[in-house]
């Protein structure tokens, strides 16, 4: 008989010393959390990581074999892998797109002055994006212009024959390439709808034309939902800016009232982050013994209110048990994605509250109080009011915050990126192209997405990161991998330049911007494309994204909204690596034509690395090799910035 494996140790298990606390603290309480979970689903079933297991018609589930190589209805390898692989993009394009609808129906609601607690905070913002989309500005009530874009956002989801208006924000030459290609999306619940539709029994089963769908769907949300989700953000909670915070599960507070928000969307936490500094709310915490109140935040949400407020995050994605299991949380309110079933289950071994708050997303053992955002300040404040009840509930004998947290400045939207540039009146990326050029800095290179029991917490994303920097290259990060650089104390300038190399250690200084961009959340990743845009369009470093000295990489990803992120980023144009391997291996043709075809086609595609100086090799190499293409990589004489060039730079 096979010896059982002696389980990892949590040293093993995660990166950071708060986490590793937390799990040995669970152990001893007998809490089941995802790191023994994990360990229990050790043995992956073949043909669904293979992805050949088809249980899309009831003749089924069929799985492919090499004796069986057709399921019952005829559908081989290639169908079914394509097909799985689809279904998964539109799951991703759905949940950031109806993110995206709510914020949209949200700029509706308070253009039309039916959301009272919620104003047009960012009105520089608001006529930016109008002006975008052609929309007038001279003369008009703000009012009039938030309604107007928001109508035109609402009608990128209802379009059935037009193209999306959106992709007009990306460079003319990529928008050829699209055409060529036929992948512009058309409205996006529809490019959703028909991913469905095409996967149905008996209908699309060319793997090529069910993944050229799966590109076209990815757009919709990328440039589509997605986008249209951060502009909306902007304009109701404000363009984020630089801001100092600080990150790990060390943020709670033993003696406050600790409330996390947890999730995606800003208009509930935007909401719980004004109600937590009401001088009433403020006393009412001290009635019952606490000396006040900490809000944090987890996963995306935490970026989200980072970015715009400061707000502290207590930590990522496979954080979320462990900060309960502090035993010092009063209540988690968590509204959709990426939040764990396991929760309530988790918090019955503690006083810990977990709320629900929206309607699509319930779950067993967890109180649901639908979030009204009509009335969204007195929504809020009964939510802290139920939290600073609950203190008096807490065990004081299972109550261990761990002493971690590390300070980080975030908020690097492209505005900001191109103030700090070219200063507020010459606001540009022309420095940044310049450096490009000259070769002080390589290229740029995106690092986004989630955590993954099945990789050591943070260590790949952090691995890379380091790796990166060293080696000239500017990195732009969100979601929880943004928050592994904060929690290893990253993304403080002093702390990244100490490890940058030399090239970008000077231009970073001379512009004062550190090497590791903060830029957001899940749906921020379109501002790192935005950011290639604007690269673009300042000129010197090609005509269309597929140019640009330029990489993405998802080195810990979990979440089918990863899948769809790679895929607007290849179909943007540019490659993306992957920590984690797609469910694709069962079929040969469907990994050609998403690494080798799609590269033919977009100028970009998937490389699945799992080892992370294997990636940084891979990196390198694709950076260099757009280097050359641009014609960029001659040698040119090494020469140290004066004064004179610090100060033209
Ligand atoms: S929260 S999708 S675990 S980045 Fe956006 Fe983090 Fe991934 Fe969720």
């Amino acid at each position: 008989m096979a010896k059982e494996r002696e389980p990892l140790k949590p040293e093993e298990l995660v990166s950071d010393g708060a986490s590793i606390k937390m799990i040995n603290k669970a152990v001893e309480e007998g809490v089941n959390t995802c790191f023994t979970r994990g360990e229990t689903q050790e043995n992956k079933c073949k043909f669904g990581i293979d992805g050949v297991c088809c249980k899309i018609c009831h003749m089924g589930p069929c799985r492919i074999t090499p004796k069986a190589p057709r399921g019952t209805c005829g559908a081989d390898a290639d169908t079914i892998v394509a097909r799985n692989f689809l279904r998964e993009v539109a799951a991703g394009a759905a949940a950031h797109s109806d993110h995206g609808r709510h914020l949209a129906l949200q700029l509706k609601h308070v253009a039309q002055g039916k959301c009272a607690d919620y104003k047009l905070t960012d009105i520089k913002a608001l006529h930016r994006i109008a002006a975008k989309f052609a929309i007038p500005i001279e003369d008009r009530e703000d009012n009039d212009i938030a309604l107007e874009l928001a109508e035109l956002f609402i009608g990128e989801f209802n379009s059935q024959e037009e193209y999306l208006k959106i992709l007009t924000l990306a460079p003319e030459k990529t928008r050829q390439m699209w055409e060529k290609n036929n992948i512009k999306p058309k409205g996006i619940d529809r490019m959703v709808v028909e991913s469905m539709h095409r996967t149905h029994m008996g209908v699309d089963h060319d793997y090529r034309n069910i993944l050229q769908h799966a590109f076209r769907t990815s757009l919709a949300d990328g440039w589509g939902g997605a986008r249209l989700a951060s502009m909306c953000g902007d304009i109701l909670f404000g363009t984020p800016a630089p801001v100092k915070s600080e990150a790990n599960l060390g943020v709670l507070e033993e003696k406050n009232v600790n409330i996390i928000v947890h999730g995606h969307e800003p208009s509930l936490s935007e909401m719980m982050a004004a109600v937590v500094n009401d001088p009433e709310i403020k006393k009412y915490a001290k009635t019952v013994g606490a000396e006040g109140i900490t809000l944090a935040g987890l996963c995306c949400t935490a970026n989200e209110i980072l970015m715009r407020r400061g707000v502290k995050v207590a930590g990522n994605f496979l954080q979320q048990e462990l900060a309960i299991i502090t035993g010092a949380v009063e209540m988690m309110v968590v509204d959709v994605q990426c939040v764990m079933p396991s929760l309530p289950e988790v918090a019955s071994s503690y006083h810990t509250e977990i709320v629900t708050t929206s309607e699509i997303a319930h779950t067993i053992g967890a109180t649901h109080a639908v979030f009204d955002e009509k009335n969204a300040y007195e929504s809020a404040k009964k939510l802290v009011k139920r939290a600073i009840d609950n203190f008096k509930n807490r065990d004081s004998a299972k109550v261990a915050v761990p002493n971690e947290s590390k300070p980080l400045v975030a908020g690097f939207s492209v505005e900001t990126i191109k103030h700090m540039l070219g200063g507020v009146f010459r606001a540009s990326f022309r420095p940044l192209n310049d450096a490009i050029i000259q070769g002080r800095i390589r290229g740029v290179v995106g690092i986004v997405g989630c955590n993954n029991i099945k990789t050591k917490t943070d260590s790949y994303i952090n691995t890379l990161t380091k790796e990166l920097i060293k080696r000239n290259v500017l990195i732009l990060k969100t979601g929880c991998a943004a928050q592994a650089s904060a929690k290893a104390g990253k993304l403080t300038p002093e702390t990244a330049l100490e490890e940058a190399g030399f090239g970008l250690r000077e231009v970073c200084e001379t512009v004062g911007m550190p090497p590791i961009l903060h830029m957001g959340s899940c749906v921020d990743n379109c501002r790192i494309l935005d950011a290639a845009t604007e690269i673009v369009h300042e000129g010197g470093l090609g005509e269309i994204l597929a140019q640009v000295p330029a990489v993405g990489v998802a080195p810990e990803w979990m979440s089918e909204k990863a899948v769809t992120i790679g895929c607007y980023f290849v179909a943007s144009g540019v490659d993306v690596i992957l920590g984690q391997p797609f469910h694709t291996a069962g079929s040969e043709n469907v990994r050609k034509y998403l690494s080798e075809e799609a590269t033919e086609m977009f100028g970009g595609g998937f490389y699945e690395i799992q080892d992370p100086m294997d990636a940084v090799e891979k990196i390198m190499e694709l950076i260099e090799s757009a280097r050359e293409n641009l014609g960029i990589n001659k040698k040119s004489e090494r020469k140290l910035l004066d004064m004179k060039d610090r100060r033209e730079l």
